[in-house]
């Protein structure tokens, strides 16, 4: 009987130290950094877990900067990214979802500002929906004084590092080491490692999904509206999209980059900016797509060319199939749309 236990595995570790050989004036600040982030993902995996039975789910008592209830988990899980972040002594600034100011290392020489948001889509853990930590990493101008927020206020093609950690029926780490590849891991619970089983993850050209809250349709705007329209009646002659929208950007956008087609939040008359944060949510998640060969817009623009304007700004988001994205864009010029 041929054994064909795996014995020449490719750990995310490993991945980061081989990548990290490519470059020899590499610092190896970012393979310590990253292992802060395993180390993080690793223990909200643990937490989500086991979150029904030891009754951490439920409500912390608190509000977030978002004025959104905050779980127990995601009070848990940003502590935890603090944490381990702090610990790797390679981080000058944290951006996290879950605090208002940014988080700055006084006194510290290192070179990296991280924005994460530590448990993305919280608002679905009770009903045991994926959830995730979605995290980008930028090196900073300014190493020699003590950072401040407007540091991180930069173009979103300055990301370095950008990935997602999905915890779900598999716990998933999906990241671009900035090398113009994604690469997917896979937790191995026994082995407490995440092993690559995703290598090289190309987004499909063009897909057959739309993943977009229909509940929102009152508030688009025409152009928005019209793109939609065209999806359900089959575009240019195609078959009908399929709707799938979970309402967690985290397990959205990993179903986008594996199946292919479109995910939106558009601006809308509610929220003229859109919902998802540019620092945490957009410019990681579109580094991703474009590295993965698909693309990701505001509608009107490239995502990662826009600048915020604060630390909790928001943009509209149009992302995926790169053949998919264009035709939005190429819809959204015949129609005035609101950004
Ligand atoms: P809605 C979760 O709160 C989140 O920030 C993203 O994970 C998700 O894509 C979006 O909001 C869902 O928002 O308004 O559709 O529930």
């Amino acid at each position: 009987m041929t054994d064909h236990t795996q014995t020449n595995l490719v750990t995310l570790t490993r991945h980061v130290f081989e990548t990290q050989r490519l470059h020899p004036d590499a610092s190896g600040d970012l393979s310590l950094l990253l292992n802060a982030i395993q180390i993080g993902c690793k223990f909200v995996e643990a937490c989500v877990r086991k979150a029904r039975l030891v009754h951490l789910v439920g409500l912390a008592g608190n509000q977030n900067v978002q004025g959104e209830d905050q779980k127990k988990l995601d009070v848990l899980s940003n502590e935890m990214f603090v944490n381990a972040l702090k610990a790797s002594g390679k981080v000058k600034m944290m951006i996290s979802e879950e605090d208002e100011d940014a988080i700055i290392i006084q006194g510290s020489q290192a070179r990296y500002c991280v924005t994460f948001d530590p448990l993305d889509g919280s608002s679905n853990i009770d009903a045991g929906v994926n959830v995730g930590t979605i995290f980008g990493i930028f090196q900073l101008k300014n190493h020699t004084q003590d950072a401040v927020a407007k540091d991180i206020l930069v173009k979103g093609s300055e990301i370095k590092v950008a990935g997602y950690c999905m915890y779900g029926s598999s716990c998933n780490i999906v990241v671009t080491l900035g090398s113009g590849r994604v690469d997917g891991f896979t937790l191995d619970p026994a082995l407490g490692e995440f092993i690559l089983t995703h290598p090289d993850i190309r987004v499909p050209s063009r897909g057959k999904i739309y993943s977009i809250n229909e509940g929102n349709s009152l508030y688009w705007d025409d152009a928005t509206r019209a793109y939609i329209e065209s999806l359900k009646n089959g575009p240019d002659g195609r078959k009908p999209y399929s709707a799938r929208y979970i309402g967690s950007m985290v397990a959205d956008v990993h179903r986008t980059l594996l199946y292919g087609g479109i995910f939106a939040y558009p601006a809308d008359k509610k929220s003229r900016k859109g919902k998802l944060r540019i620092l945490y949510e957009s410019f990681p998640m579109a580094k991703i797509m474009e590295d993965a060969g698909g693309k990701a817009i505001t509608g009107t623009k490239r995502i990662l060319d826009l600048v915020p304007e604060s630390i909790h700004d928001r943009c509209p988001v149009f992302m995926g199939s790169a053949d998919d994205v264009e035709d939005a864009l190429t819809s959204f010029k015949t129609h005035d749309n609101l950004l």
